[in-house]
């Protein structure tokens, strides 16, 4: 059993669409990013980086103790290896989703993250850092764009982690100053993704423990998610 450590956002939501698309059973524990969860002692220990997603197997391939992972790209790596679907097996196929998997993680997720915060939570509405993440969103769009031209998806013909990484943090686009229109190659791409039956229940399952705080007015939350500073040991 695959113990899903879940909150409703573009990273949480790259885990259950994998989940969902492969049909393996999983239970969903819910961290309360507003409400403080993510520093919970327990969930510490399977994330100290103190985000979510994280996982725990409880039935891990080498039969061993239960297996907690963190940081979304390695558990959508973990999943693929264990399940094995959506990364290709041979070397050079598997390479490419992965090269696009870390363009993800490393790219598109904190730039996109930075804009939304600059654009939606920061207090002061700084027009250089607004300006600065809402062009370099746009830039990994063109990037995102171009690949996808005379493909169907990131690496090809097959969905892959690669497309369930990147795909939630196009979702929220127009909150990102984006226009789909004028990436036809991704938001045909982009279209195609929100059309399927499995995207659909992955984001049911957000929508069903997702409780109404605005952390654009939760005083609390801003302070928790926005006042952090080095943990303590
Ligand atoms: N690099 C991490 C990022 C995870 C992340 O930033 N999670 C956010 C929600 S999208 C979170 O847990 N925030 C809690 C906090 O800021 O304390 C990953 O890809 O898993």
């Amino acid at each position: 059993m695959i113990q899903l450590h879940y909150w409703p956002t573009p990273n949480g939501h790259k885990i259950t669409l994998f989940l969902e698309e492969s049909g393996i059973p999983y239970q969903v524990i819910p961290v309360n990013i507003g409400k403080g969860d993510q520093f919970k002692p327990e969930f510490l220990k399977i994330s100290p980086n103190n985000r979510m997603p994280a996982i725990v197997d409880t039935d891990p391939l080498d039969g061993g103790e239960p297996l907690g992972i963190f940081e979304s790209g390695a558990i959508l790596q973990y999943l693929a290896e264990k399940t094995g679907k959506f990364l290709p097996a041979t070397l050079r196929d598997r390479f490419v989703v992965l090269e696009w998997l870390f363009w993800q993680v490393g790219g598109l997720g904190p730039m996109a993250g930075q804009n939304h915060h600059f654009g939606r939570y920061a207090p002061d509405k700084i027009s250089y850092a607004i300006d600065r993440y809402v062009n370099e969103t746009r830039r990994l769009y063109g990037v995102l764009d171009h690949r996808l031209e005379g493909r169907h998806f990131i690496a090809g013909d097959d969905y892959t982690i690669a497309d369930m990484a990147a795909y939630p943090w196009i979702v929220p686009h127009q909150a990102q100053g984006m226009e789909l229109e004028q990436f036809s190659n991704l938001k045909r791409w982009f279209d195609h993704i929100h059309g399927r039956e499995a995207t659909r229940r992955a984001y049911a399952v957000g929508d069903s423990i997702k409780d109404q705080v605005d952390i654009t007015k939760d005083e609390e939350a801003r302070k928790l998610l926005f006042g952090q500073g080095a943990p303590k040991h």
